[in-house]
């Protein structure tokens, strides 16, 4: 993690490379919860920069909540999260978020079947009224908690057979040549109502974020619309941001 292996090349200043290298390493769990870092005059020298940089960049990630400095003993990772922090800057698929962090992932299906779009979908889609559609539904869990409710909804031409998705859609869609590389997505505040809310043992009302992403292929075709809803005690979204320029 430490070795100065590419960051080095990138754009920006040095300390906020250094500061999203790290980030990324806590992130992804190669960094654990709690385990140490490297001394501030070991980190410059290994990773080829000033300890001004270091330090710095530190600075940082004390203020993100990622990392504590303890006065005389060194900088840790910070205690194990309560929630589940996950980046937005990735296209990432569920399967790979979790398993980036050690976790298992189970569904609980609600639907995998054909059916006709809606208008809402089709013009998210690009599709024409009443093509048919993919629909899978399912509330899905990082080893035993449940953490989302999934409704996904993909042109019934590129995956014609849904009850054959059994783990990872974006691996079912990749075998299919339709990866999702790019996506829009909007985040938004909802209260659960009562079929999400005992799917994810929450009460009724419960807090979630909603996530609504729609996913193109390397073509540009749109070929994913989903709603997800995140339980809101489970879940932080992290983004890195920077002035434009
Ligand atoms: C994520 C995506 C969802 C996608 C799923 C595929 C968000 C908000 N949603 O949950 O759109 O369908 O991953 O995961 O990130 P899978 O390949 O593990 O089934």
């Amino acid at each position: 993690i430490f070795g100065p292996d590419g960051f080095l090349s990138d754009e920006g200043p040095l300390y906020l490379r250094l500061q999203a290298k790290i980030r990324q390493a806590v992130l992804d769990g190669a960094l654990k919860p709690l385990e140490a870092l490297p001394p501030e005059r070991e980190l410059a020298a290994s990773v080829g920069v000033s300890r001004v940089t270091v330090r710095k960049a530190l600075e940082g990630l004390v203020a993100e909540g990622l990392i504590e400095q303890r006065h005389g003993s060194g900088t840790f990772v910070a205690p194990p999260q309560r929630k589940f922090q996950q980046g937005l800057s990735h296209l990432t698929s569920f399967t790979e978020d979790m398993r980036a962090r050690g976790h298992a992932t189970t569904s609980q299906w609600l639907d995998r079947s054909i059916g006709r779009v809606t208008p809402e979908e089709a013009l998210r889609l690009g599709l024409s009224p009443g093509e048919a559609v993919a629909r899978l539904s399912r509330m899905r869990r990082a080893d035993a908690t449940p953490i989302v409710v999934e409704r996904a909804c993909v042109p019934a031409a590129l995956l014609p057979d849904p009850a054959a998705v059994d783990g990872s859609l974006y691996d079912a869609m990749d075998r299919l040549g339709h990866r999702p590389v790019r996506a829009l997505q909007r985040i938004s505040a909802e209260n659960l109502g009562a079929e999400d809310a005992a799917l994810l043992g929450l009460p009724e009302g419960a807090a979630a974020l909603c996530m609504v992403r729609v996913a193109f292929d390397a073509g540009g075709r749109p070929v994913e619309l989903t709603q997800s809803h995140y339980r809101g005690d489970a879940y932080d979204f992290v983004a890195e941001l920077t002035v434009s320029s």
